[in-house]
C-alpha cells in the first residue's frame, strides 16, 4: 500500500509538469499567432496610409501641377501628415502643435496613429538634407530622347564625379543599346557582345523601359546608378562613408556623397513631338538641377547656375510664365530661343516617394510611384515597394529640417 502510494505521487507530479508544459507551449503559440496577426494588420494599415499620401499628392498636383511652391518642398503639408488616429483629428494633432513627433513620442505612450511623409532628395540644397515633396520627372534628362551630345555632357560629368575611368566606354555602350542598328561604336557593345554572355540576351536597340534596365548594358552596374547612396535617400549614411567596413564596400570615405546618375535621368517624360511622330521630352525650368539644365544643347554652365539662383527669388506666379528666363534676364534671347522647345514650366509626370508609419508601432513601410497627370485621370506608370532598402529618411530629425531650409 505504502509503496503504491509512493509511486502515485511522482506520477502525478510528472503529469502535472507535462500539462503545464503543454499549456505553456499552447500559450506561446497563441501569443505568436496574435503578434503575427497584429504585425500583418499594421503592415496593411501602413500600406493604406502610404496610398492616402498618393491620393493627397495627386489631388494637389491636379490643382496646381505648374506651381512648385505647392508640392516641391512643403514640410508643413508633407511631413508627419496625419492619416488617422484613435485619439485626435488633424486640427488636434499634437505633432502639428508641437512641431516635433520625437518630443511627442518621448512624452509618453502614443495612441494608435498613422502618418506619412512625402520625401525627396534635396539635389540643390545643402548636403545631407532632404525635401518634403515630390519630384517632377522633367527635372531630369530623358535618356531615351536626349541628343547624344546632351547625354554626353550630362553623363560624362556625372560619371567623372563618381571617379569612373571608363566613362566614354559607358556612354558608347549605352548609345549602342539605344540605337536601332547593330554597328558597334568604339568602346560600345551590340548583339555580338551580348551573345557571348553566360545567359545571352539581345541589345534593346530601342528606348529603355525603366532605369534599372541600364543594368543589362555592358559595363553598367548599381554602383553607377546609385553611387554610394545604397539606401537612396540622398544623404551620406555612416555605412556609405566607411569604405570596406560595411556594405557598400566601394564607398570612398571622403565625407561627401557620390550619388550616381539615377537622380538626374529619367525614362518617363517622353511625349509625341509637334509632328506627332518623333518623341520628345522637356526639362522643367523650375525644378531641374543646374547640371541637367547645363546639359541642354545651347546652354552653358553659367546660364544654368543663373536660372537656378534666380528661380529661388521669383514669386510662384512669375515662374508659371514660360518666358521668365528671358523676361527676368537669366538668359539672353538667343540662348532662350535655342532651348525653348526643350524646356517647360508645366511638368506632367512626378516621382512620389512615401514613408508610412505609426506613432504606436515601430513598423515602417516605404514606397515609390511614378504618376502621370496628362489627361483627366492620374495614371500610375511605375510602383515599387522600397521597404527592404530601410526607412532611410530621417523624418524625425527636427534639427535637420531646420538645416535644410
Ligand atoms: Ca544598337
Ligand atoms: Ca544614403
Ligand atoms: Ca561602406
Ligand atoms: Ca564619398
Amino acid at each position: 500500500m505504502t509503496r503504491r502510494r509512493g509511486l502515485i505521487l511522482p506520477v502525478v507530479l510528472v503529469l502535472t509538469g507535462l500539462l503545464a508544459l503543454i499549456l505553456a507551449s499552447f500559450l506561446f503559440h497563441v501569443r505568436a499567432e496574435v503578434a503575427g496577426a497584429q504585425a500583418q494588420r499594421d503592415a496593411q494599415q501602413a500600406r493604406l496610409a502610404a496610398e492616402s499620401a498618393l491620393e493627397e499628392v495627386t489631388y494637389i498636383l491636379r490643382q496646381a501641377k505648374g506651381d512648385s511652391s505647392q508640392w516641391f518642398d512643403v514640410p508643413d503639408r508633407f511631413r508627419h501628415a496625419l492619416v488617422w488616429s484613435e485619439a485626435f483629428d488633424r486640427d488636434g494633432d499634437p505633432v502639428k502643435k508641437m512641431g516635433s513627433r520625437k518630443e511627442v513620442l518621448e512624452a509618453g505612450r502614443a495612441p494608435e496613429t498613422w502618418r506619412y511623409s512625402v520625401v525627396a532628395q534635396n539635389l540643390d540644397g545643402l548636403p545631407d538634407t532632404l525635401r518634403y515633396g515630390v519630384t517632377p520627372e522633367a527635372s531630369k534628362l530623358n535618356l531615351n530622347t536626349a541628343d547624344e551630345a546632351e547625354l554626353e555632357r550630362l553623363l560624362l560629368k556625372l560619371l567623372m564625379d563618381l571617379g569612373v575611368e571608363n566613362a566614354p566606354e559607358l556612354l558608347a555602350t549605352l548609345l549602342d543599346w539605344l540605337d536601332e542598328d547593330s554597328e558597334t561604336r568604339p568602346g560600345g557593345a551590340e548583339d555580338d557582345y551580348y551573345a557571348t554572355l553566360d545567359s545571352p540576351y539581345h541589345a534593346k536597340n530601342g528606348p529603355l523601359t525603366t532605369l534599372e534596365e541600364l543594368l543589362f548594358v555592358k559595363g553598367w552596374n548599381a554602383a553607377l546608378l546609385y553611387g554610394e547612396d545604397t539606401n537612396r535617400n540622398g544623404i551620406l549614411d555612416p555605412n556609405e562613408n566607411d569604405g570596406r567596413t560595411s556594405p557598400p564596400v566601394y564607398d570612398n570615405g571622403d565625407g561627401i556623397l557620390q550619388r550616381g546618375i539615377a537622380p538626374y535621368v529619367t525614362v518617363w517624360t517622353t511625349e509625341p513631338g509637334t509632328d506627332g511622330q518623333s518623341k520628345t521630352a522637356r526639362v522643367d525650368l523650375n525644378t531641374a538641377p543646374a547640371v541637367v539644365l547645363a546639359a541642354l544643347e545651347g546652354m552653358t554652365a553659367e546660364a544654368a547656375d543663373t536660372i537656378v539662383a534666380l528661380r529661388k527669388t521669383l514669386e510662384p506666379q512669375a515662374l508659371l510664365n514660360p518666358e521668365w528666363p528671358v523676361t527676368s534676364g537669366a538668359l539672353d534671347p538667343a540662348t532662350h530661343q535655342a532651348i525653348r522647345e526643350k524646356v517647360t514650366v508645366q511638368p506632367t509626370v512626378f516621382h512620389v516617394e512615401v514613408v508610412a508609419y505609426g506613432d504606436h508601432t515601430k513598423l515602417v513601410r516605404r514606397y515609390e510611384w511614378i504618376v502621370a497627370l496628362r489627361g483627366g485621370l492620374p495614371q500610375v506608370l511605375y510602383h515599387r515597394d522600397l521597404t527592404r532598402l530601410g526607412l532611410a529618411w530621417p523624418v524625425d530629425n527636427d534639427e535637420l529640417l531646420l538645416r535644410g531650409r
